[in-house]
């Protein structure tokens, strides 16, 4: 059987103003996790491991760093016709910027005509997972609807932030409703959701149709969760995908369900703190199915008077000097001075802490710098008083470039 032909899209173009300040400057798909890698990896690791190799990125705000992530960490040989390329808003159908993520398919609908595919998949960017996407592929063939979601259980009190979906036990979508603020519960499960993780495949002329119409209709908001799926809903022509059936090779019994979706600056941390137990809830050391980027040229991490870090993942050209580090990820070219504290915390790239400085359950972007003795995350409203932001959780963010005042 020859092989049918597909085109990825992924949807980049997220403000994530939940994830302030993180995304002061950068796209939310560009935001650096656990340490050395962007979110975006985990969609385009997902989709290269899964041998679909013809892949444009939809950005659109803030795109500069991930415009650049993408051409140095994803360039893929030409020879086959294999790309992984950021696509800007391009304004192709008329004066605007990209309104919903289902316009921004549509204005760039001569990527489709060009690439003329049988299938389209469009996938969100901003979520940690590992999943085979030939696998859900195969069941939106075989299902021969124009549309299949992919859809997971998550906690109730959580799934007002997601799509949920009502399908009967044939896999059919009955009903979607985009983010509702009563969710319903599973009648096997009140407490949980089943909720859409924002990834889809379509039969491309039933894609290009819905598209159509949608740009027509007057007042819809032009997203792919709250207008174009309930489309195919209500047209009786959408599925959902389990993602409890997804298996990955290497996964481990903890992470083969593992999926989040990293919006919020207490999700962001936590989905952090699932990368340094001991038995990771997400293992990124699986090589069977590996999570690519591109690394910083810089020498190992080196550990010296002393210094110690448990539970904690260190990147490259970190230097430890007598100091000790907990539950902490450690992005390349950080530096920790002697009898300082740190623990549950993310560093980005080259952030300096200073000698008898604590951080506790703090994100600190690139370049920040913590001189002796100071203190984050100790007193929340100090931390707020220094124009720090603290989550709802208690986690103090330090945005990028700052020098902590005292
Ligand atoms: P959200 O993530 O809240 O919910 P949205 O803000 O539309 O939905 O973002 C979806 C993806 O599209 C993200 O990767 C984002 O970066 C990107 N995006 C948004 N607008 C875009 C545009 N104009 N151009 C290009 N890219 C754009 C979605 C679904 C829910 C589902 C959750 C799961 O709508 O149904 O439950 O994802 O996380």
């Amino acid at each position: 059987m020859t092989r049918p032909k597909v085109l990825s899209i992924v949807l980049a173009g997220g403000e994530g103003k939940r994830l302030m300040p993180l995304t002061m400057d950068r796209a939310k798909p560009a935001v650096p996790f656990g340490g050395t890698y962007r979110l975006i990896d985990f969609v385009l690791s997902n989709l290269a491991n899964s041998d679909l190799t013809k892949t444009a990125v939809l950005t659109q705000y803030k795109s500069h760093s991930l415009d650049r992530h993408i051409s140095i960490a994803w360039r893929m040989s030409t020879m086959l016709g294999n790309y992984v390329t950021p696509v800007p808003a391009q304004q192709r159908l008329g004066p605007r910027w990209f309104q919903g993520s289902a316009d921004g398919i549509f204005q760039s609908l001569n990527l489709i005509n060009d690439e003329d595919p049988d299938y389209v998949v469009v996938f969100g960017a901003d979520n940690i997972y590992r999943m085979d996407v030939e696998q859900m592929l195969e069941a939106h063939i075989d299902s021969r609807m124009g549309c299949t979601v992919a859809g997971i259980r998550v906690p109730r009190k959580d799934a007002s932030a997601f799509g949920i979906i009502d399908a009967g036990e044939d896999h059919k979508i009955k009903e979607f409703l985009e983010k509702p603020a009563d969710p319903p519960g599973l009648p096997d499960s009140p407490d949980e959701s089943f909720a859409s993780m924002g990834n889809y495949i379509f039969s491309r002329d039933s894609l290009v149709q819905a598209l159509y119409d949608d740009s027509n209709a007057p007042d819809a908001r032009h997203d792919m969760g709250g207008d174009i799926i309930p489309r195919f809903v209500n047209a009786g022509d959408a599925q959902v995908y389990d993602f409890k059936d997804n298996q990955v090779p290497g996964a481990t019994e903890k992470d083969a369900d593992y999926w989040r979706d990293v919006g919020t600056i207490d999700a962001y941390h936590e989905a952090h703190m699932d990368l340094v137990s001991v038995e990771p809830e997400f293992n990124l050391y699986n090589t069977e199915w590996p999570i690519w980027t591109s690394q910083v040229q810089a020498p190992g991490a080196k550990f010296v008077m002393r210094g110690t870090c448990d539970d904690s993942l260190v990147s490259a050209g970190c230097i430890i000097s007598g100091t000790d580090i907990y539950r902490t990820v450690l992005g390349p070219r950080s530096r920790v001075e002697r009898w300082a504290r740190v623990d549950e915390s993310i560093l980005m790239n080259n952030v300096r802490i200073g000698a008898n400085a604590t951080v506790h359950r703090a994100i600190l972007d690139k370049n920040v710098v913590v001189p002796d003795g100071a203190q984050v995350g100790v007193n929340h409203e100090h931390d707020r008083a220094r124009g720090f932001t603290v989550s709802p959780a208690g986690v103090t963010v330090v945005g990028k470039g700052v020098t902590v005042p005292y």
